[in-house]
């Protein structure tokens, strides 16, 4: 120690000058250490600004504010799937997800409740929170025919006395008119006799009504025989009263053969039956026999796709029998429980007519032993007593096992049902009361006489 002393005292005294150099440099070499040690603000106004190493506080503020940037397009990107759904409200407002997370879900909500709607129409109407509700209602355009069935809500059921108003008038009410608190006499019987004669009865059934009335009418009054005269129609009516269910099946499948001439209803009916078949959980295929014209396919097609069934439809103008064979066929194949099947009613010659019909009623049995199951004849009631002449030359033609007599709402010709029930003792399967599917009723011939007399329910 006394060495480096010594040794010191020579130096300083051999470089006074470098010493106190020295010396003079120590304090100003600690300040500047000092400052440096707590980063305090001595040494700011020497060192420069720029070069100023960031204190950690200032760093993290920047990295949240970067990675807040990086956030808002990561949270508005959503939006980006939201555009098909234009004029999205909360899309306008790019601040508020930023200062208010929780509505950034929100419109995400609805795009992901999108996919569902599918159709491309709805997103151009869809606001958003009711995309769905507004694109069933907006859709313009729905297609013709389109594959899904639409279920049709059950209508209310109209009373028959309402549908059947008009016959009823032209029937009963007519009646009424002559036998009014009268008692029977021969003045009587002749006004009775237009009257029957005048109702599209037919002229058997009047001629056996006015018999009836003349035998256990005579001093009667007219309320006995108006009695006499709606239980005589009852009997006629109660005689093609179909004995079992009209919707039961007697084949897997069921064929049924539906004929009459054009414009009588067939089609109509087809549709309607095969309504109240599916609704009995059935399967059903149709087959558009009527090949005459491509409007009658059509039609039947229409059917299907308004009922939800399939359709075996030809080219127009082609063979109506191959069209029931390819019918037979796939109602096999497809394992359906009821084959409906259409067909042409020309009736320009009985011979034509009836030899498309025995070649159509022969090839549905080829394959299918025992069918078609039923046969109904469909009838115009409009068409009054011309339907009696249809009947005669269907029944020579075919083996028709059902009626169905068609558009008795809105017509005063309706009577017909009796001369026809009287002269061909066919079960009346259905009557037509209007165009809607519910329209399509079961034939209840007590139901039907009440109505028709104005005593129903
Ligand atoms: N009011 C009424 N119209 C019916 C009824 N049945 C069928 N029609 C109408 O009668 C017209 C002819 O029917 P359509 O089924 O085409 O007869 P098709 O030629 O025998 O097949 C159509 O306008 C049907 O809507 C019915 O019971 N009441
Ligand atoms: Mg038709």
């Amino acid at each position: 120690m006394e060495t480096l002393f010594s040794e010191i005292a020579v130096w300083v005294r051999a470089e006074p000058l470098l010493f106190l150099g020295l010396v003079g440099l120590g304090p100003a070499l600690l300040g500047l250490a000092l400052a440096r040690l707590t980063g305090g603000s001595a040494a700011p106004s020497r060192g420069a600004p720029e070069s100023r190493p960031e204190p950690p506080a200032a760093r993290a503020a920047e990295a949240s504010e970067a990675s807040r940037d990086a956030a808002i397009p990561r949270r508005v990107e959503p939006t980006v799937f939201a555009e098909p759904v234009e004029a999205s409200p909360p899309i306008a407002e790019p601040e508020a997800p930023v200062v208010a997370p929780p509505p950034v879900a929100e419109p995400e909500a609805p795009v992901v409740a999108l996919p569902p709607v599918a159709e491309p129409e709805s997103r151009a109407v869809a606001p958003t929170p009711v995309a769905g509700h507004e694109a069933s209602v907006g859709a313009p355009e729905v297609p013709i025919a389109p594959p899904a069935p639409v279920p049709e809500p059950p209508a209310p059921r109209a009373r028959l006395r309402d549908r059947l108003r008009r016959t009823s008038e032209a029937l009963v009410g007519r009646l009424g008119g002559v036998l009014g608190g009268r008692q029977v006499d021969e003045a009587l019987l002749e006004e009775l006799e237009e009257v029957l004669f005048t109702a599209d009865l037919g002229v058997a059934t009047a001629e056996s009504l006015l018999d009836r009335v003349r035998r256990e009418g005579r001093g009667a009054d007219g309320g006995v025989v108006r009695g006499l005269l709606k239980s005589a129609i009852a009997e006629k009516l109660a005689a093609v009263q179909p004995e079992e269910d009209v919707f039961a099946t007697r084949g897997r499948p069921h064929v049924v053969l539906v004929l009459g001439v054009n414009g009588a209803g067939k089609t109509t009916t087809i549709g309607k039956l095969a309504a109240r078949h599916q609704a009995r959980g059935r399967k059903v295929l149709l087959g558009a026999g009527d090949t005459f014209r491509a409007a009658a396919i059509e039609q039947l097609q229409t059917w299907g796709g308004r009922v939800g069934c399939e359709v075996i439809a030809g080219e127009a103008g082609g063979d109506p029998a191959s069209v029931a064979f390819d019918t037979v066929k796939a109602a096999i194949s497809r394992d359906v429980d009821v084959a409906i099947i259409d067909t042409a009613g020309r009736l320009q010659t009985k011979k034509p007519l009836m030899e498309e019909l025995g070649k159509i009623a022969r090839v549905i049995g080829r394959d299918l032993p025992g069918a078609p199951h039923e046969v109904l004849l469909v009838l115009d009631s409009n068409t009054g007593q011309n339907a009696l002449s249809q009947a005669r030359l269907f029944t020579e033609v075919a083996n028709v096992t059902g009626l169905v007599l068609t558009k008795m709402d809105g017509t005063a010709k309706g009577g017909v049902i009796v001369g026809l029930a009287d002269e061909f003792r066919i079960p009346v399967k259905f009557v037509g009361v209007g165009e809607g599917i519910e329209d399509l009723r079961e034939f209840d011939a007590t139901e039907f006489v009440d109505a028709l007399f104005g005593e129903d329910a």
